[in-house]
């Protein structure tokens, strides 16, 4: 096992691993930027290593930094947490070259995950469904007209280096291809500097259900049941919960056999989630391959009672998983609180708190780095806190996250606390009866 783990992260997801550590015996070392000098990570870590000023591009970024924080504290091993370098295979290179042990996937199979068309071809083959569309990328706008009365209107076209739905245009009619796909394939040049694209049919009103995986180094995988994340904005997740209530116990077991062909298809080490559309039909395909531990672990962990970031480290130490599935046993959703005015656009809000009281009692969670008098730094993403809350059924565990929203105070900052207030009032989430058009059509307003 690791004697002693760096985490390469900030915010709640750093003090959650740290957590973990410490139930596990192993020593660790938090970095941060000269902004999060008094957040709860750098107090609870061992050791704690400054990395460079508050912007994330010459800290948290850094990998040269990050190395050698990890060479000066002897860190046997390096955990990312999600974002910032948890996808980059250039850092999980470094780390291999440097003999520390990286907590997420190789190299090779972020590489291979993060051209969009070529992991679609990949799972494709390996037999898990994908959207019905281009073998490869689009060569012209003559290929790409054959190709879309083939599928039939209306088609998206997606950049091979986008994803989390950035570089995508729907299309619904073939006198607006032409111009939609110059325009693409250039933002795709700009943002990406890569102009490839592909296309598929465009699946209408559908909900992103993912499935949790996990994958040993001896080649055993288990599936971990799914989690409902349609309502969404601007492709920023607002709730999540599990099991979905779209679900059915045979959509449950094909999605999580699929998942499991996906893993294996790129030798997969370690907990992963994959994602996928489910259209009205219950159809499902593949969407995308996350190596990384995700924000909403948290409601996984609930409904299976098991440590996802302690699996993670088991599994990159090389112990084995049984190979056993996991079916949910309880009903958990996550509210994420943001530092942002859902009366504003959701415009941030950061600033100091000037008064904190947290909820608590039975099935109460709460994933958080701050605190009554802490200033949230303008610099990074305006995630404050997870809550969580886990009950026998649906109905049970929104109760209980309306009386935790109502004794949630945060007091100097706006937050989205009364957001996720309406939206529990909403008729058609009560009913589970919502996907991922849900949030364009609400409005807080009609709440208040
Ligand atoms: C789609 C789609 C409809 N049809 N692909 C958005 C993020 C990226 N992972 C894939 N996305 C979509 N791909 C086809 N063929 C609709 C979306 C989509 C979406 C997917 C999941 C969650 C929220 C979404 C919001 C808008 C569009």
């Amino acid at each position: 096992m690791f004697k002693k783990i760096l985490i390469a992260n900030r915010g709640e997801i750093a003090l959650r691993v740290i957590r973990t550590c410490k139930e596990m015996g192993i020593k660790t070392v938090a970095v941060y930027s000269k902004a999060d000098a008094d957040s709860l990570h750098v107090r609870f870590a061992d050791e704690a290593v400054c990395i460079g000023p508050a912007p994330s591009s010459e800290s948290y970024l850094k990998i040269p930094n990050i190395i050698a924080a990890a060479e000066i504290t002897n860190s046997d091993a390096i955990h990312p947490g999600y974002g910032f370098l948890s996808e980059n295979a250039k850092f999980s290179r470094v780390c291999q070259e440097n003999n520390i042990k990286f907590i997420g996937a190789l190299p090779e199979q972020i590489e291979s995950m993060g051209d969009k068309a070529s992991a679609k071809m990949t799972m494709k083959n390996a037999g898990v469904p994908t959207v019905p569309g281009s073998d490869g990328l689009i060569e012209d706008l003559k290929d790409a007209k054959k190709m879309a009365k083939e599928i039939g209107y209306p088609v998206m076209i997606k950049a091979t280096a986008g994803g989390g739905g950035k570089g995508m245009k729907v299309i619904w009619e073939e006198k607006e291809l032409e111009e939609s796909l110059e325009k693409a394939m250039r933002e795709a040049q700009a943002a990406f500097g890569n102009a490839g694209m592909y296309m598929e049919k465009f699946v209408e009103e559908p909900r992103h259900i993912e499935i949790q995986i996990a994958g040993d180094q001896f080649g055993t995988f288990c599936h971990m049941s799914e989690r409902d994340c349609s309502v969404q904005r601007r492709h920023q997740k607002l709730v999540e919960e599990t099991p979905s209530p779209f679900m059915t116990k045979a959509l449950r077991k094909a999605m999580g056999e699929a998942a499991i062909k996906a893993a294996a298809a790129v030798d997969y080490e370690g907990v992963g989630t994959v994602e996928f559309l489910v259209d009205k039909h219950r159809n499902f395909y593949f969407m995308e391959m996350n190596t990384r531990i995700q924000v909403e672990h948290t409601i996984t962990e609930e409904v299976i009672t098991y440590d996802l970031i302690k699996e993670q480290i088991k599994i990159a130490a090389g112990i084995p998983i049984s190979g056993k599935n996991y079916e949910p046993t309880m009903h958990a959703i996550q509210c994420r609180i943001n530092a942002e005015d859902p009366f504003n656009d959701f415009r941030p809000s950061p600033g100091r708190i000037t008064n904190y009281h947290e909820p608590g009692g039975h099935g109460i969670r709460l994933d958080t780095h701050v605190y009554a008098g802490y200033t949230i730094p303008p610099n990074y993403d305006s995630m404050i806190s997870k809550l969580i809350t886990v009950a026998q059924t649906r109905e049970e565990a929104i109760l209980k996250m309306q009386r935790a929203l109502d004794e949630y105070i945060i007091e100097g900052i706006k937050t989205t606390v009364p957001f996720h207030q309406a939206l529990f009032k909403n008729e058609d989430f009560r009913a589970g009866n919502y996907t991922t058009k849900f949030m364009e059509s609400f409005n807080i307003e009609d709440y208040q």
